[in-house]
């Protein structure tokens, strides 16, 4: 590594700036986050470089995932056939226990439903999203033959016209586009210009909890099947997404401050890029905190709120991969509500259905633990 790479990195840790010229230009926020990334980038390779073989995860059998965008047309349609393979493929849930889980696909959306309040503005938020992610993707690979690995969705490189981007422009290869106009759809939690309605996925079986019509369950289980609904364009991730958001993301200086900064200020108004993301896409289920999951480019968008989190704890592995005795994290409960303990190293993350159990320790790096996998 290059002195000035070294340096450049080490200063970031410490929180202090690597470069001030930042203003609102984006183009010169966007050249700034991509030369960060790629610090960052080279400083975790150098390290993967010079492990022994003592390590499981090694620069030999490292996986990469990467952006929706830079997959081939191929791999596109591949990741697409697997999800829906997914869709396809019988649900490990009861029916008893949810008549509206049709599928394999519809497990991760009971559990999601499930753990919507001890798995948001907690402690455990990131991690237990990693291992919801990391459990998708594997369900992919081995259930439905896929070969590649989860694709994330890089905010900002489409905010100005998402609708327009590989993800949402609607063409074979898309995870569909906004489809035609509707007057009914949901409003967001901020002002959007137009709603508009999509179907590039028909919404898996029983899926949904929301929505319109209501699900016939109260415990939003029910079966309740729909045409997804979407308003991806460009007012929330211009304000909530862009390449100043990722550099003020990345260069926060401790984990209490990125997540303010990345999920909101629970309660200021606030969305971060994690709201952002979300109601960027919107609509329904998309719009739908609890049921988001239904809406498939639900782990696009989680892909890159881990990809963010990986990024951002390669600057300082040693302090940003354990968490520390004050528990900055956070509490087990939604903004601590009802009052509960703080997140430790010991909580398991249980994903019910969708797949085995893990903990936080063992969520805490996607290099060092049981995971091995990075982003490019
Ligand atoms: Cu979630």
């Amino acid at each position: 590594m290059k002195i000035s790479q070294a340096v450049g990195v080490a200063a970031l840790a410490a929180g202090t700036a690597v470069s001030q010229s930042r203003d609102d230009d984006l183009s010169t926020a966007e050249q700034e986050v991509k030369q960060l990334v790629a610090a960052i980038e080279r400083k975790a390779f150098a390290e993967l470089g010079n492990r022994d073989k003592t390590f499981g995860c090694t620069a030999e059998n490292i996986v990469y995932r990467q952006e929706y965008g830079d997959l081939s047309k191929d791999q596109r349609l591949d990741y697409i056939k697997a999800v829906q393979c997914l869709m396809s493929l019988p649900a490990n849930t009861p029916s008893d226990y949810a008549p509206g889980a049709k599928s394999r696909y519809d497990d991760f959306v009971v559990t999601h439903i499930n753990h919507t309040l001890d798995a948001h503005y907690t402690g455990n938020f990131m991690a237990w999203h990693r291992w919801f992610i990391y459990t998708y993707e594997t369900a992919l690979r081995d259930e439905c033959g896929y070969q590649g690995y989860q694709p994330y969705w890089d905010w900002p490189k489409y905010a100005p016209a998402p609708q327009d981007s590989p993800i949402f422009n609607g063409d074979p290869y898309s995870l569909g586009g906004n489809g035609a106009w509707d007057p009914d759809l949901p409003a967001s939690v901020v002002t959007l210009p137009e709603g508009v309605t999509g179907d590039p996925f028909t919404l898996p079986g029983g899926s949904l909890a929301g929505g319109s019509p209501p699900n016939p369950r109260a415990d939003g289980l029910g079966y309740n099947p729909r045409r997804l609904r979407r308003d991806v364009g460009p007012a929330i991730g211009e304000r909530y997404a862009n390449w100043t958001t990722v550099w003020d993301l990345l260069r926060k200086p401790n984990i209490t401050e990125y997540r303010f900064l990345s999920e909101g200020g629970f309660n200021n108004g606030e969305i971060g890029p994690h709201g952002g993301g979300h109601y960027m896409i919107n609509g329904d289920p998309g719009g739908d905190l609890w049921v988001s999951p239904a809406e498939p480019t639900f782990f696009v968008h989680h892909g890159n709120m881990d990809r963010m989190w990986t990024l951002w704890q390669a600057i300082d592995p040693e302090n940003r991969t354990v968490l520390l005795d004050e528990g900055p994290y956070g509490h087990t409960t939604w903004n601590n509500e009802p009052p509960s303990p703080l997140t430790t190293m010991d909580d398991v993350i249980n994903i019910g259905w969708a797949g085995p159990p893990t903990t936080m320790r063992e969520m805490m790096s996607t290099t060092s633990g049981p995971l091995c996998y990075f982003y490019k």
